[in-house]
């Protein structure tokens, strides 16, 4: 009885499936869940538990509907063109590709990070370890990158960090505050301005902005454990933990001079959160220079009245954008910028992607790019042999031809606020706006010392630099031929972007 019932709603879920199936346009992804999803919730007999097994085989069967479109899509875009229906093998490749989109190992999404800190004022998202990922990124494993958001006129409470910071604000206009020796530096930053927070510096942020939260997104690499660290928090109380509170009443009290009873008046207390509100007043006494021995410097570079402290802010938008164009605009900082950069070796640039138009493929000489979006939607592609070796390592149960040369794997992934993409060195990469919106991408370069970005189309490509020899013997076409393709787009480092995007639908927007 009980297992007919089973396999009654077994047959009865598929021919839902099947008559949702048929005839039902795939553009309509949403409509179409829904629909499934209703029947269940109509099913005759079915009890709670057998409803939501139905509505997760409709989730299921309409996601690998959508991943059976991608690759049609895929199929029909422009595959012929680069020779992929002359060699099947190569195609059959493609479509495991597409396969595997979900496994993207360069690409990560708002379930990749953790929420290390969350009050009712703010909270502290840290992407996952890179080599949690995938061991393609042992190379950037000393680094880890989050995001800071808080209310307006909140208040970050004091702590150090076993690892160098460098923060970027994006939004808000925070006040962050470093005890640096004997002194305490406080500086009014706003969008644009980079700070870097030496590891172990006792600090504290505000947002004085009445209205609009702060975001700020932070590279770590961690000085103690290669790929872990930890906030210290020296305010009082429980929650956030005060690291008083781990010595134990003796020590404390002899550190102190002071007794017990005081001792736990000031670490005994319940706090409201490592993130809370501040009042209007506070904020206001928090972002003026109030005298005495404190030093503000708002100004931006170095400051002018000490040459030998270098630690105040740099602005990233108040220097002319190494490429600029109606297409876009990229500002790059380096250590020459910011001195602070140096020791971490890191270089940090942001693209300003107008809408409609893209980035040309290039790639980077020597540095590993950690991208961070943090404005718009599009979506970017990058050639990269190891995925596609693993492919065919995997692919082929006993050796079969070595191919003489390597084979690329279109690696590719759907791009919002908040998504991060790696772009290793030597990997040709593009990215792409959307028709919506501008594409604002902010990227830190690992490993930047001596690295040049070598575009490989538009106006100064790499391939313009080749003699004319060089050129008819690597493409094997009239010199002729070469030039005339890749003179044919002037533009330099933005151009006007693909125009089926609309048509093609290829980045989810939520
Ligand atoms: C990017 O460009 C858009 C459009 O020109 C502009 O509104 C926006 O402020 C720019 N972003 C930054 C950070 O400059
Ligand atoms: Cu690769």
């Amino acid at each position: 009885m009980e297992i007919k019932n089973k396999l009654c709603l077994v047959v009865l879920v598929f021919s839902v499936l099947l008559a949702v199936s048929s005839g039902v346009d795939y553009k309509e992804k949403d409509p179409e869940l829904r629909q499934c999803q209703h029947q269940c919730q109509h099913l005759r007999g079915a009890d709670e538990q057998q409803k939501q097994i139905c509505e997760q085989r409709c989730d299921d069967y309409i996601k690998q509907k959508k991943q059976e479109e991608k690759q049609r899509r895929g199929e029909g875009g422009g595959t012929s063109f680069y020779g992929y229906d002359e060699d099947q093998e190569q195609y059959q490749g493609q479509q495991r590709q597409q396969q595997q989109y979900d496994q993207n190992p360069y690409f990560f999404e708002d379930q990749d990070f953790e929420t290390i800190v969350e009050t009712d004022q703010g909270r502290v998202q840290i992407l996952q370890k890179f080599t949690e990922k995938s061991d393609l990124l042992r190379g950037i494993q000393n680094f880890r990158i989050g995001s800071l958001i808080t209310n307006p006129h909140s208040f970050v409470a004091p702590h150090h960090l076993d690892a160098d910071c460098v923060c970027f604000v994006f939004q808000g206009r925070p006040t962050i505050s470093m005890v640096r020796g004997e002194k305490r530096e406080s500086h009014n930053l706003e969008r644009g301005d980079i700070l870097r927070v030496p590891a172990g510096t006792p600090v504290y942020i505000i947002n004085r902005d009445e209205n609009e939260k702060l975001f700020i997104v932070k590279l770590l690499r961690p000085v103690s454990l290669p790929d872990q660290f930890e906030a210290f928090f020296g305010g009082g109380g429980e929650n956030p933990e005060s690291i008083f509170r781990a010595f134990s009443p003796e020590v404390l009290q002899a550190a102190f001079k002071a007794g017990r009873d005081e001792l736990q008046r000031l670490f005994g207390q319940q706090r409201q959160g490592s993130i809370m509100k501040a009042s209007r007043e506070q904020i206001q006494k928090m972002s003026h220079s109030s005298g005495g021995a404190e030093k503000i410097w708002p100004f931006h570079g170095d400051e002018p009245f000490s040459t030998s402290t270098k630690s105040g802010p740099f602005n990233l938008f108040k220097k002319r954008p190494s490429q600029s164009n109606q297409h876009g605009h990229l500002f790059e900082a380096d250590f020459n910028d910011y001195k602070q950069l140096e020791e971490l070796d890191i270089q940090i640039s942001f693209a300003n992607i107008t809408r409609g138009s893209m980035v040309a493929p290039h790639f980077n000489s020597k540095s590993t790019k950690i991208s961070f979006v943090l404005d718009g939607e599009g979506f970017f592609e990058m050639a990269c042999p190891h995925l596609a070796s693993q492919e065919s390592s995997q692919r082929q149960q006993q050796p079969q031809r070595r191919s003489s040369s390597p084979s690329y794997q279109n690696v590719r992934g759907d791009l919002r606020r908040g998504t991060v993409f790696i772009v290793p060195a030597g990997h040709p990469v593009t990215a792409i706006a959307s028709r919506n919106s501008n594409l604002q991408i902010l990227c830190f370069e690992v490993n930047a010392k001596d690295n040049v970005k070598i575009p490989l189309t538009g106006k100064s490509n790499v391939v313009s630099q080749f003699e004319r020899e060089a050129k008819e013997l690597a493409f094997g076409v009239p010199v002729k031929e070469v030039d005339r393709i890749f003179n044919k787009q002037q533009d330099q480092f933005f151009f006007e972007g693909p125009n089926n995007q609309q048509q093609g639908r290829m980045w989810s927007v939520v």
